[in-house]
């Protein structure tokens, strides 16, 4: 088991949901940890909620100039990650894809795909020269099951699997390891921003169930983290237990 007090940690998306709440777990577990997000005011209220070891970067993920030159100018006690938590992401809208919005499609390729990639890109160099490292992705349930209005989402998470794969075989043999959560429900702000700030339409999505919590996710990102060096979970799939599959649709007439 690795001791978290030894690590430090960058998570993007680290305003809300699912990376805050891995935030929050590292740092209780006594890492320092950078935490990105375009909202500032959020960021700064983790830092106050969290203390000196939760460094605050303001940043979007899809300005890799930005993005390069943020994590460069980082103090040196945050600069030599051991964990990389690629988690900033978004669905946007729901439609079909005939009715979406090329906007929202445009908006998840640069997020979920090259955010992530200028990420990895940024941060990996290190990580392989030190010899030691992990890269963790929110990846997503979507990623490997199709539903209506899922087009671009799915595909975005699809990508991040496959790189995720693509990865470990690149990385064999530099004792990087990497990971793809790939959650199903879970209960964040995530809904709120799909369907464009419409609460009620993003309540109707978690009402009378048990979905996951943000916590739930910031566990399992903790966990893969802390397993042994000789030890790589390559995917994990965590699924809210009200959560499950529907047959195929067959379209009659
Ligand atoms: P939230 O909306 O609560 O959090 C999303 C985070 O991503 C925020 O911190 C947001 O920060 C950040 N983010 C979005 N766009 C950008 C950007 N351009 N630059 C920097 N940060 C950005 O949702 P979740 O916590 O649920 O989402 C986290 C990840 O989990 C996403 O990748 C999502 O696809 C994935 N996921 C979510 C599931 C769910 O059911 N909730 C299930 C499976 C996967 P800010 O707006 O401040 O920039
Ligand atoms: C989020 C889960 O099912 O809304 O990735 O696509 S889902």
């Amino acid at each position: 088991m690795l001791d978290p007090s030894t690590l430090t940690v960058l998570i993007t998306g680290a305003t809300s949901g699912i990376g805050a709440a891995t935030a929050r777990r590292y740092v209780l577990a006594g890492a320092r940890v950078v935490g990105t997000g375009r909202r500032t005011e959020r960021l700064i209220a983790l830092r106050d909620e969290l203390g000196a070891n939760f460094h605050p970067l303001e940043v979007d993920v899809r300005d890799k100039a930005a993005l390069g030159a943020a994590l460069d100018k980082l103090p040196d006690a945050f600069r030599a990650f051991n964990v990389v938590f690629a988690n900033a992401g978004l669905a946007l809208g729901l439609e079909p894809a005939h009715a979406a919005s090329l906007d929202d499609w445009e908006e998840m390729v640069d997020t979920n795909i090259k955010g992530l990639l200028y990420t990895v890109r940024a941060t990996l160099p290190g990580m392989v020269e030190r010899g030691e490292g992990h890269v963790v992705f929110t990846g997503s349930v979507a990623g490997d099951y199709p539903y209506p209005g899922g087009n671009v989402y799915g595909a975005t998470k699809a990508f991040v699997k496959q790189f995720a794969l693509n990865l470990i075989a690149d990385l064999a043999g530099t004792r990087v390891r990497v990971t793809n959560i790939e959650p199903g429900l879970v209960e964040t702000e995530f809904s709120l921003v799909r369907f464009h700030g419409d609460s009620e339409k993003s309540g109707g999505i978690y009402a009378n169930t048990q979905p996951l919590t943000a916590e739930d996710i910031a566990e399992q990102v903790f966990f893969v983290t802390s397993v042994p060096r000789h030890v790589n979970i390559n995917r994990i799939q965590p699924f809210a237990t009200c959560q499950s599959f529907s047959p195929f649709k067959i379209t009659r007439g």
